[in-house]
């Protein structure tokens, strides 16, 4: 009868020992903590193709598809990840936005909304229209028209921006295909930053540790 409470405080040892050997130290586990990244105003908005200089659009409907007359527009995020504090490991994070109108027949005509990874620079400006700088089509945004919020994992993009020490991280929505040369309106629109209502607002969601 006194034998079992012996093994069992020798097991007992035998496990914390080997949770020190394999923790480096004994370590506590790191509990991920979350930032709802703040919206980065200025490098926000809608981009049109429609003259040479482009234009920009910032508290609109924001938008990827074409007009009547067959010029085009992207829509663009951005977000302040400088705010993560130094050293921070993310862990994932996730872009969201409503989307909440659909004019004409964009999915069918152009394509799924898919999202590209870019540097704006200073400003948002024309050539952020089609700049290239980072990555093209990380993912799928939207690919059918109805209502309701859309989500992508934009980890790696979001992670490679913390590693090179960019304090924002910026994303174009666009359709695939630009124009499908109709005369008509075919655009999906998502939230814009005047929209704070929690089930409208557009967000960046990411999980961190830090050390
Ligand atoms: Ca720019
Ligand atoms: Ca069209």
């Amino acid at each position: 009868m006194r034998f079992a409470p012996c093994l069992a405080l020798l097991l007992a040892l035998l496990l914390v020992s080997a949770c020190g050997g394999g923790g480096g130290g004994g370590a506590a586990a790191v509990i991920p903590a979350t930032l709802d990244a703040r919206i980065y105003e200025s490098l926000s908005g809608t981009v049109h193709n429609d003259n040479p200089g482009g234009s920009i659009v910032r508290h609109d409907i924001w938008c990827a598809g074409d007009l009547s007359n067959n010029t085009t527009r992207r829509a663009f995020y951005s977000f302040i990840v400088g705010d993560l504090p130094p050293g921070a490991q993310v862990q994932s994070a996730v872009l969201s936005a409503k989307q909440y109108l659909v004019v004409g027949t964009p999915f069918a005509t152009l394509g799924d909304v898919i999202v590209d990874h870019v540097d704006l620079g200073p400003t948002l400006n024309a050539p952020d229209y089609s700049h290239v700088q980072w990555s093209l089509d990380i993912g799928t945004f939207s690919s059918s028209p109805d209502i309701g919020r859309r989500a992508l994992d934009v980890t790696a993009a979001v992670r490679a921006d913390v590693a090179a020490g960019r304090g924002v991280s910026s994303f174009r929505l666009r359709h695939r295909l630009q124009t499908d040369i109709d005369g008509q309106r075919d655009y999906t629109a998502f939230s814009s930053v005047d929209w704070l209502e929690a089930h409208r607002r557009v967000s960046l969601v990411i999980t961190y540790t830090a050390p």
